[in-house]
């Protein structure tokens, strides 16, 4: 049963109101597997009263032997009903557990995906790995299996003694002198822990962000031979998590010995007094045998109360690291005031527009132009002018301040869902999922698409004819058995996937960036046919590119410096022009080039004849 359980507000009270509220829907089962921990407790106390009651009153009486198979059915029975009992309290609580996590682990993989970009821009991968995985399975183990551990040994430690005050007040109080000193050694490394554990995450989660970046960026490690560098770089990483799970461990096995030396003195009283008491005749034989089962019975709690205490530490640590995610506000994807139920016209106007990603760092300032709907814009601009974060804003990834008004409505007021259902958005760094092809390319789709509508979008990007040259056409699995695409390949798969979802406003990030100049024609002819009727903004370096758009606009370090048509930038003195005439002047030099390396060809195998050839040789000599 998923309940749509409000796992924020959960997690954002204290932590124990947060694990009770954590376990809503299965709180009763829960209730029920504690009954039954505490029912295994109190079958074993009854053992003990039965073989008072079986030394004292029937072993060495005449008239009794009938009742020696009553108390041997007792015995049997009540070890039969102990194990039942303990069963069903572990299977119940296990079941809580796996399923109150497995609601905890949904949320989590759902609430990180809605996160803002700002807010995974500054967070490491690896630490919400580590926080989704090795921490929750923390919080998991602790209500699973250590919570059952704490609830044995509070319903051992109280039924043995309340068994124990029954048969003796003054071997009960004695049993339990040194409880104090007990618990307090416990809170103290209970605190301890708690600390050296929560470095001991952060470590960790280090080394997963190191290794997970060092594969992923696998290609640059090795092109720059770098691996001695890596290996270094991890190894002091490692030395670090090794360092704080080493001094983890010391907490332990310093705990450890010191509370078994307190248990032992406890025991060495208990059977000491126990034992002169009996020889004194002031208990029965059968009280002192019961009294020596239930003292270590009552030791035993006592002794693991610390593991526990320990366990609990981390459980509450981990349940703070993973509070921390939930607790951070999701981008809203649905709010909004201005809700139109068809597509945009898509006429954009941009009105001072400011952005930065940290404060004070403006990427962008006031950025002022207006976009008709179904015009071709064109940003060019120098590397790091901040083409890519103008076109960011439009389906809101971040927040900008000014004026950007879509069909004259403020972006702001349209849900950001809507939003990202119109546009259809090339990335500058094309992304494509371990699936198959067909997959990658119907990915943003809500409509039904058939198979031809899927071929058209993969023809108009000029990838049509690459994918059936794989062995598995359409249904080859990205990334599986070394069927990986190339840079440019990749590109076009996600372009086909961007024309396929036929959105009303199209960004194309450099999305012919690492395509030839040959098929980039292709695409740009392709596209002439598609873009009618949809604003599109183009970023590209090749003015060829960008040469037809209806508006040019020239960005250098976040502002716009020149806006026009390709004829009027070019009548003005600026970048755009010197771009111009750089980009055709290499263009020119470099047909001469082709041109003298065809004519060198040519006239090569003309006159290389054998005497020739013979000839060139003797005057190299
Ligand atoms: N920037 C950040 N954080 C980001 C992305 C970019 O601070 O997450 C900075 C880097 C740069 C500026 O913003 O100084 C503009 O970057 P943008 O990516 O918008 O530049 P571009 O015009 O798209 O450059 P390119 O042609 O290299 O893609
Ligand atoms: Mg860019």
């Amino acid at each position: 049963m998923t309940t749509d359980l409000d796992l924020k507000t959960t997690l954002s009270t204290r932590r124990i109101v947060g694990l009770w509220r954590m376990i809503t829907g299965y709180r009763a089962i829960y209730a029920g597997a504690f009954l039954c921990i505490g029912l295994a407790a109190v079958c074993q106390t009854v053992f003990y009263f039965l073989l008072r009651y079986f030394t004292d009153d029937v072993l060495g009486v005449e008239a009794m032997r009938g009742q020696l198979a009553w108390v041997a059915a007792g015995f049997i029975g009540l070890a039969l009903a102990q194990g039942l009992f303990t069963f069903m309290g572990g299977r119940w609580a296990t079941m809580t557990s796996e399923n109150v996590i497995r609601r905890l682990r949904d949320y989590l993989y759902d609430h990180v995906q809605r996160l803002t970009f700002a807010y995974h821009d500054k967070t490491p991968t690896g630490d919400l790995i580590q926080r989704s995985t090795s921490d929750v399975e923390t919080m998991r183990r602790f209500l699973g299996e250590e919570s059952v551990g704490l609830g044995r040994i509070l319903s051992l430690f109280v039924v043995n003694f309340v068994g124990l005050l029954t048969l003796n007040p003054r071997l009960a109080l004695i049993s339990i002198v040194v409880v104090p000193l007990i618990v307090a050694v416990s809170i103290y490394f209970f605190r301890m822990i708690g600390k050296r554990y929560e470095i001991f995450q952060e470590e960790e989660a280090k080394l997963s962000t190191t290794l997970q970046e060092n594969l992923s960026g696998v290609r640059v490690v090795r092109a720059f031979a770098r691996q001695d560098f890596e290996r270094q770089k991890f190894e002091v990483t490692n030395r670090g998590r090794y360092d704080s799970g080493r001094k983890l461990l010391v907490l332990h096995a310093v705990y450890w010995p010191s509370t078994d030396i307190i248990v032992g003195i406890q025991l060495i009283i208990g059977y000491a007094v126990g034992a002169t008491m009996a020889i004194n005749g002031e208990i029965t034989v059968g009280t002192f045998l019961a009294y020596m089962g239930m003292l270590t019975w009552i030791m035993w709690p006592i002794r693991n109360v610390g593991r526990l205490i320990v366990q609990m530490s981390m459980a509450l640590v981990s349940f703070d690291r993973v509070a921390e995610i939930i607790r951070v506000d999701r981008e809203p994807l649905d709010a909004g005031t201005h809700r139109p139920d068809g597509p945009p016209h898509g006429e954009i106007v941009f009105d001072d527009v400011r952005f930065a990603y940290a404060e004070e760092m403006a990427v962008l300032n006031g950025i002022t132009f207006r976009a008709e709907p179904g015009q071709v814009i064109a940003l060019v601009g120098p590397t790091g002018s901040g083409k890519t974060s103008l076109v960011n804003l439009l389906p809101r990834f971040y927040e900008y301040q000014g004026s950007i008004r879509l069909d004259g409505v403020e972006l702001r007021d349209y849900p950001r869902r809507y939003l990202r259902e119109q546009i259809g958005f090339v990335l500058q760094e094309p992304f494509l999922f371990s699936r198959t092809i067909k997959e990658n390319i119907m990915y943003g789709v809500h409509r039904e698409v058939t198979d031809e509508d899927v071929y058209r979008a993969a023809q108009a990007a000029a990838v049509h004819d690459v994918i059936l040259s794989f062995p598995d056409g359409y249904d080859t699995v990205v990334g599986e058995r070394g069927v990986t695409l190339s840079g440019g390949q990749k590109q076009r798969v996600t372009l086909a996937r961007t024309l396929l979802k036929d959105p009303a406003i199209l960004i194309l990030d450099d999305a012919t960036s690492s395509v030839d100049t040959e098929t980039e024609a292709a695409i740009r002819e392709a596209l002439q046919e598609l873009i009618p009727g949809r604003t599109t903004f183009i970023i590209a370096h090749r003015v060829q590119t960008v040469m037809s758009a209806d508006l040019i606009l020239v960005l250098e370090k976040g502002r716009i410096v020149q806006s026009g048509t390709h004829a009027e930038l070019l009548e003005q003195e600026g970048i755009y022009r010197r771009i111009y005439e750089l980009q055709s002047q290499i263009e020119d030099e470099l047909q001469q080039d082709l041109a003298a390396a065809h004519a060198a060809a040519g006239s090569n195998g003309h006159y290389r004849t054998p005497e020739r050839q013979s000839a060139d040789t003797a005057a190299l000599d």
